[in-house]
């Protein structure tokens, strides 16, 4: 395409630093055709008809599931690739040891030998989008430039996607530059770049999720964590949600647990049949970008407007909120289908697999029906406890931050910080067993400092010096807790029931903000007296919430030696006050 920017078929008002960009890649990536995204439901129903045609998707059961497709992705495509996600800064350390490293000149030159002429016979999209919403202070624009029509229809679920973030784009003056191609699907030619200084991301080789809806884990969170820390906010793995007590009162909540860990479940909860009048409010499932207010509270938005949820283990029981929104409406992959055309997973209790993810017919055999990692896409409103509140400019202000994670044994159901350092202290020596939502070994302990391994856009001492540096810039900061719904008896069964029982705890949470709820003070923070937590109908044995809450000083000392190695790793760059924090942990371990 030798066409000068005039020519590119532009809507009229696009910026002319978008056009040039569009024009730049487009010479090099040689495209057949330019579409630049409108945003509009005729072009929704437009680029999935078209999928439909090349087999990118499958159309599902229209009378079960209205509007429900289901695409298969290459087997070797199933889940964010951290070894082969990057990010490069001018000067290695700024990427810290939490990162993968390549030089920016490097980096590009790599890139630009993937992406030449790599659209060639293919659509180019441009797809601008506005992280958070339209009209508030607190979002972010970008444009992802992709020949994947999935990715257009995703984003379209997943952002604010269209013209209106065009124009955004135009009032702002600047906006993430964000490439991607699936390229060859070859693991051995996938890279996901990102560029922070120069807000740019580039992707290359895959179409899943978190390598390819570029507005999501490498835009809202790695580039967004870099603007975040120069301009005073955060940008966070985190859920964000309303919890409505019986008195009416509303308390939002954010909440940071690793991949497969429970945030959608969260984030969408139903309330038990023993806990009358209490009500569960979406704001966000994923990210959250927080804010310090003039009030001196913490303030935050969802910069996302869809969910890419993980698919096995929902049903009526867990979630049934996201069971009732991913029945219309909804583009699944990798999950399994049955004879009748409706998709099917493990965890779904009704129903048989014909076709396992694979499109192959369904053997055991060959492990299970839908892909652990398989995910259904859609978008937010489509949730019956989708909270307004997620539209509001200014966002919603914060009571608590929880920590959690995926641990069979030693953290407790629930405890809290003693201040707000120390809760740095906790979240930077978070661990979690790994789960399906990355490629690499399931089920292995690893280091998940605030659940930002993957996803923190530089050095973490840096990152840390940052959470710390809001803490004082914060007259009333939100109270800092630490819960583990994965706690296992010797047998390997979950010791807590979890998913809508798990209010019983926030209960206690919010209980705590508000100054009451019982606790006693233990080396690790405070934990909930014995009986602080209702637990009326539960039917657990008398030992158990014992159990959940033991805090058991010789494994917390092993545990807190291995945070300070971790920390250690971090050198002189390490914030002084995290030493501190880690030092007085470990003296009242040795006292306990
Ligand atoms: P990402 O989208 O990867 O960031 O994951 P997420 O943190 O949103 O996790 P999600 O809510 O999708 O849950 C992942 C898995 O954990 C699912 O298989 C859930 O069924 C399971 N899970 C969620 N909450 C609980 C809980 O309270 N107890 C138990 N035992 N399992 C849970
Ligand atoms: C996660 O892995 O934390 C996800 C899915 O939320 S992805 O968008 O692939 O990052
Ligand atoms: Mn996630």
């Amino acid at each position: 395409m030798d066409k000068a920017p005039e020519f590119l078929d532009a809507p009229p008002g696009a910026p002319r630093k978008v056009l040039q960009w569009v024009a730049d890649v487009a010479a090099h990536t040689r495209p057949a055709h330019i579409h630049w995204c409108d945003g509009s439901d005729s072009e929704y129903r437009t680029m999935i008809q078209g999928m439909q045609g090349s087999g990118l998707l499958i159309e599902l059961n229209q009378q079960t599931h209205p509007g429900c497709y289901l695409h298969r992705s290459n087997p070797s495509d199933v889940a964010r690739v951290e070894h082969l996600t990057f990010v490069c800064t001018e000067q290695r350390d700024d990427a810290g040891p939490n990162n993968h490293w390549i030089a920016p000149d490097e980096a590009r030159a790599r890139m630009a030998g993937l992406f030449a002429e790599c659209m060639r016979g293919r659509t180019m999209y441009v797809v601008p989008y506005c992280m958070g919403p339209l009209d508030s202070p607190y979002a972010r624009c970008g444009i992802e430039i992709t020949d994947s029509p999935y990715v257009v229809a995703s984003m379209r679920l997943m952002t604010r996607m269209g013209a209106a973030a065009l124009e955004r784009i135009g009032r702002d003056g600047s906006f993430v530059r964000a490439l991607h191609s699936t390229g060859e699907l070859d693991p051995e030619r996938r890279f996901i770049m990102h560029f922070p200084e120069t807000l740019e991301i580039q992707s290359y080789g895959s179409g899943y999720g978190g390598n390819a809806l570029l507005g999501k884990k490498c835009h809202a969170l790695r580039i967004a964590s870099w603007q975040a820390r120069s301009e005073g906010w955060m940008a966070e793995h985190m859920l964000l949600v309303g919890v409505e007590n019986p008195a009416g009162q509303t308390h939002y909540l954010a909440c940071a647990f690793p991949s497969a860990c429970g945030k959608t479940n969260l984030a969408m909860l139903l309330p038990p049949a023993t806990m009358p009048g209490w009500k569960i409010w979406t704001l966000g499932d994923d990210i959250a970008w927080l804010h310090p207010g003039p009030d001196g509270r913490l303030w935050a938005i969802n910069p996302e407007a869809g969910y890419f949820g993980v698919v096995p283990g929902t049903n009526a029981q867990t979630n049934r909120h996201a069971f009732e929104m991913i029945r219309h409406d909804t583009i699944f992959t990798n999950v399994a289908v049955t004879a009748t055309g409706e998709p099917w997973w493990e965890g779904l209790e009704t129903g048989v697999p014909a076709f396992d993810w694979q499109g192959r017919p369904y053997d055991p055999k060959n492990g299970p029906a839908a892909h652990p990692n398989s995910r259904f896409t859609v978008a937010a409103r489509q949730n019956a406890s989708y909270s307004p509140m997620a539209d509001a400019a200014g966002g919603v202000p914060v009571s608590a931050l929880v920590f959690g994670g995926r641990r069979r044994a030693l953290a407790p159901l629930v405890y809290q910080s003693r201040d707000w350092n120390h809760g740095v202290l906790v979240g930077a020596g978070m661990a979690s067993e790994t789960t399906a939502a990355a490629t690499g070994a399931i089920g292995v302990v690893r280091r998940d400092p605030m659940a930002m391994q993957p996803f923190t856009g530089y050095n973490f001492a840096d990152y840390w010096a940052h959470w710390l540096a809001m803490g004082q810039r914060l007259a009333r900061p939100p109270g800092i807790f630490h819960v583990n719904w994965f706690r296992r008896d010797a047998a390997g069964r979950f010791l807590w029931p979890g998913f809508g029982e798990n209010l019983r705890v926030l209960d206690w949470i919010i209980q705590r903000c508000e100054g009451r709820g019982a606790a006693v003070d233990t080396p690790i923070g405070h934990v909930p007296t014995p009986d602080a937590i209702d637990c009326a109908g539960l039917g657990l044995d008398a030992g158990t919430m014992a159990e959940l809450l033991a805090v058991r000083a010789p494994d917390w000392r092993q545990e807190m030696d291995e945070i300070g190695s971790y920390l250690a790793g971090y050198g002189a760059r390490l914030p002084e006050e995290l030493r501190r924090q880690h030092a007085a942990a470990v003296a009242r371990l040795a006292g306990a």
